[in-house]
């Protein structure tokens, strides 16, 4: 349960060296929903987005055909009954714009923006022991006093940039996905590259074919994508959710994935049934759409021959459709499905049947090196108007390490990840007192509908605040033990699953020289129980330390 209630003016009441109680680093849907929780505790705060306007990652994937892949009814705040009545989504899975417009309405409608300072970056944040406050630095010059930092940083925030010989020296146009120019952009005409084939570059490579003069892809390792079936949202369908919009969010909290209760998982393993069954079952899947395809059996992510089989029908679904059999056999994935996150689709595959798409495989050839006007691989060069780099994340960690984050005794944070992220529920880590990540390393974060996910920390976090303050302590702060046993149960869960077995950005296997560790921890239920119980528990593995002498 949160606790909605004003806490007291702590500030007066220790004449604390804060200038406000909260920084929040990012203005997507953590940071704009942390902000709004604060205001409701009576707590000052401040959010710093490096952005012009708020979204978060949503504000910088502009690229073509961005969508959520979580249905648009299910991802969306829940917080406020009002919001969810009024808010009209069109899609079934929303656009990028679309979601945008609806990360603006929270803003206007809460009047988050007062307590928002764009086009800034937060590129310090440093404990002062003595003060038991905060000192936190922008790129703009400012630093502000704190009690308490929110990393609202974003799971998929900080791009993954490719290190090719030649890259900067390639005179054509150049964009990343995650940081699409805001001004219109046409492919007319073009000789044009896409290189990554993640979700983003499956999002967009179909739309990008139908303008461009000719389109590249280049592969490094195919993906599965099950289409979305996206179609615009029967307004009777809308109306019985909404008559019981609560339920319904019950419903999806009680899910793996944080979502998909209308369509739950089928509780039989995939040998148990005989070839036709199975078929049967994944036909229906398949028509479904989307991420609850991998819900068709209930050891799809657990059980290697499990996982064979119904990556197997995929494959033949990827042959059914492309007509050249060597482009759907470069087309086929290899790996586990699932393993690499699912990818939701609309026409990629078939993209590939037009007479202006070649997909270039450079798995066992990577790309050699840019050009002023192209790219080389196996010796042969192509010229291109524009390349687009595709090619994700540094995930989950990468814009918390971008900020120089020292906590106690000085120690960076940057250091204590140096071999994997450390957190306690990924919500804190040892050692920076009063500092809370939101989604962060350790929790269900990118493995669920991210807004839920986002709802249930910010209202951790909120009802930790409220308790610390009622309690007269001045800091909290996860303990060494604590973490170093959730650390442990967070990996023993992934070796059970087939989550090990691919380089995914899971575990940080996308950038050269991150360290492999699986970072979420799978499945939302288990998660919030443990949450739950250990909040009950007097905050176990939590440590509040008293207000510093200095202070009180
Ligand atoms: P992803 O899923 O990380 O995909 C990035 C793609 O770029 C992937 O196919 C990579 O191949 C490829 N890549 C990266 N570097 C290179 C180089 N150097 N050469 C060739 N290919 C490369 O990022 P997305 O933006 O598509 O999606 C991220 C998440 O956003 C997605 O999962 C959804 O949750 C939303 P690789 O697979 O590493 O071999």
């Amino acid at each position: 349960m949160s606790d909605h209630g004003p806490v007291a003016d702590v500030n007066a009441l220790r004449g604390s060296a804060a200038d406000v109680d909260l920084v929040i680093v990012g203005a997507g849907f953590a940071g704009l929903y942390m902000l709004h929780r604060a205001r409701g505790l009576g707590l000052t705060a401040r959010v710093f987005e490096a952005g012009t306007d708020v979204g978060g990652t949503w504000y910088w994937n502009r690229y073509p055909g961005a969508r959520c892949d979580t249905e648009s009814v299910e991802y969306s705040y829940s917080f406020d009954h009002d919001l969810q009545q009024e808010w009209e989504w069109s899609e079934r899975y929303a656009t990028q714009p679309e979601i945008l417009r609806y990360a603006s309405h929270v803003a206007d409608r809460f009047e988050l923006r007062r307590d928002i300072t764009f086009s800034t970056r937060v590129v310090s944040a440093r404990f002062g022991e003595a003060s038991t406050t905060w000192s936190i630095t922008t790129d703009a010059g400012e630093t502000v006093a704190a009690r308490f930092v929110v990393l609202a940083t974003g799971s998929l925030s900080s791009t993954n940039r490719p290190d090719i010989d030649g890259l900067d020296g390639y005179t054509g146009r150049v964009l990343h996905t995650g940081e699409w120019p805001h001004e219109p952009v046409s492919f007319t005409g073009e000789r044009v590259a896409v290189i990554g084939t993640g979700s983003s570059g499956i999002q967009s490579i179909p739309l990008i074919a139908e303008q461009a003069e000719r389109l590249t892809v280049f592969q490094r390792t195919p993906n599965y994508a099950i289409p979305a079936h996206n179609r615009p949202l029967d307004p009777d369908d809308v109306a019985a959710i909404k008559a019981r919009y609560d339920e319904f969010r019950a419903a999806n909290r009680r899910m793996t994935a944080a979502f998909g209760s209308r369509l739950p998982g089928n509780d039989v393993p995939t040998l148990a049934v005989d070839d036709e069954e199975r078929r049967t079952m994944l036909d229906r899947r398949w028509e479904h759409g989307g991420l609850p395809f991998l819900g068709a059996f209930n050891d799809i992510l657990l059980d290697p021959a499990a996982n064979e089989v119904v990556a197997e029908y995929v494959r033949d679904r990827i042959r059914s459709i492309v007509d050249d059999p060597a482009v759907a056999d470069a087309l086929a994935p290899t790996n586990r499905i699932g393993c690499k996150r699912l990818c939701v689709d609309t026409d990629y595959y078939a993209t590939f049947n037009r007479s202006n798409v070649e997909l270039v495989d450079v798995n066992d050839e990577p790309i050699e090196r840019f050009t002023t006007t192209g790219i080389v691989v196996g010796g042969v060069e192509r010229e291109f108007d524009s390349v687009v780099l595709a090619t994700g994340f540094d995930a989950m960690t990468g814009s918390v390490l971008k900020i120089d984050i020292r906590g106690r005794d000085g120690c960076e944070l940057r250091e204590v990840w140096a071999h994997g992220p450390r957190t306690y529920l990924g919500l804190q880590v040892p050692g920076f007192p009063n500092l809370f990540t939101v989604n962060g390393p350790g929790s269900p974060s990118v493995l669920t509908n991210m807004i839920v996910s986002i709802e249930h920390h910010v209202d951790w976090i909120s009802d930790a605040l409220a308790h610390l303050d009622r309690s007269g302590a001045g800091s909290i702060e996860a303990t060494v033990e604590a973490t170093d046993h959730w650390v442990s149960i967070v990996n023993a869960i992934a070796d059970f699953t087939i989550f090990p077995s691919c380089n995914s950005w899971y575990l940080g296997a996308n950038v050269p020289g991150k360290p492999r560790q699986f970072m979420p921890f799978l499945g939302f239920p288990a998660y919030t129980d443990q949450v739950a119980d250990i909040t009950a528990d007097a905050y176990r593995g939590f440590e509040f330390h008293p207000v510093h002498p200095d202070t009180g």
